[in-house]
């Protein structure tokens, strides 16, 4: 088996992390911009490229001149966990198996995160008030998930090693079957460049909260129109109508990486 190991990078303002043994390598945040390693990293956004940061925004300045929380993480490769916290986020998981959270943001805009997996089977989660995204899978079987991300009181996701039956790994966990709404899933405008949008629709009233442009996507995980339950698309084989009901167990079979993450 091989012996795995994860390398952190932390924003400023993340509390530090206490995972067992792992050691955490913090104030390594750059402004808006985090680059992981060859190997496994664990990368939070620093939210730090904002108007209180008087190196970006020279104080007095009547216009903007941050990118608004934005940061750009790149995981490289290995196996990744990609946060991005608030802001319009880009994460690019690179080659290997990793995760990529845009928020979680609360309903705090701007929060449209641009999510690219590349190679590997990736899984993207969505929590609600983390508004509308993309999500490109590249090669490798990709998942995206919507389910309430389990958190700090910062609001930052809580880093858990999740055992995904292959080995142990960090990631987020989140309650997906009882998510507050349900999802749909519509044919992407011709020439968009995406093959569907997936939308979250609010169970108590049925509207229409957040769509999330996909590419390259096989898998979508939701809780059920009814609730308290979860249900499922295989967009390489999906022809409209509604998802269909999967169990956890199932989804564990189906997708080692989201099963590990969700209950
Ligand atoms: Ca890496
Ligand atoms: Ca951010
Ligand atoms: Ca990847």
């Amino acid at each position: 088996m091989r012996t795995k190991s994860w390398t952190w990078r932390l924003g400023m303002g993340v509390a530090a992390l206490v995972l067992g043994a792992t050691s955490l390598q913090a104030g390594s945040g750059r402004a808006a911009l985090l680059w992981g390693t060859a190997g496994n990293d664990v990368l939070i956004g620093a939210d730090d490229d904002n108007q209180d940061n008087a190196a970006i925004h020279p104080p007095g300045t009547a216009a903007d001149q941050s990118l608004k929380r934005a940061d750009m993480l790149f995981g490289m490769e290995g196996d990744d966990l990609l946060i991005g916290l608030l802001g319009d986020d880009y994460l690019d998981g690179g080659p290997g198996d990793d995760v990529l959270v845009g928020g979680t943001e609360q309903g705090v805009a701007p929060n449209s995160d641009l999510q690219v997996g590349g190679d590997g089977n990736d899984v993207a989660v969505w929590a609600g008030g983390d508004g509308s995204d993309a999500f490109a899978g590249g090669a490798g079987l990709d998942a995206i998930v919507f389910a309430v991300i389990d958190r700090d009181g910062a609001n930052v996701p809580t880093v858990q090693m999740v055992n995904t039956g292959y080995g142990e790994r960090p990631a987020v966990t989140a309650n997906l079957t009882g998510a507050p709404g349900f999802c749909t899933i519509d044919p992407a405008p011709a020439g968009s460049g995406y093959e569907w949008l997936v939308r979250f629709v609010r169970r108590t009233d049925n509207v229409l909260l957040v769509t999330v442009r996909v590419q390259s996507v096989e898998q979508v995980f939701c809780a059920s129109r009814a609730g308290g339950g979860a249900e499922w698309a295989d967009l390489t084989s999906y022809s409209g109508g509604e998802l269909r009901p999967v169990t956890l167990d199932r989804i564990r079979e189906l997708n080692p990486l989201a099963g590990a993450m969700v209950r």
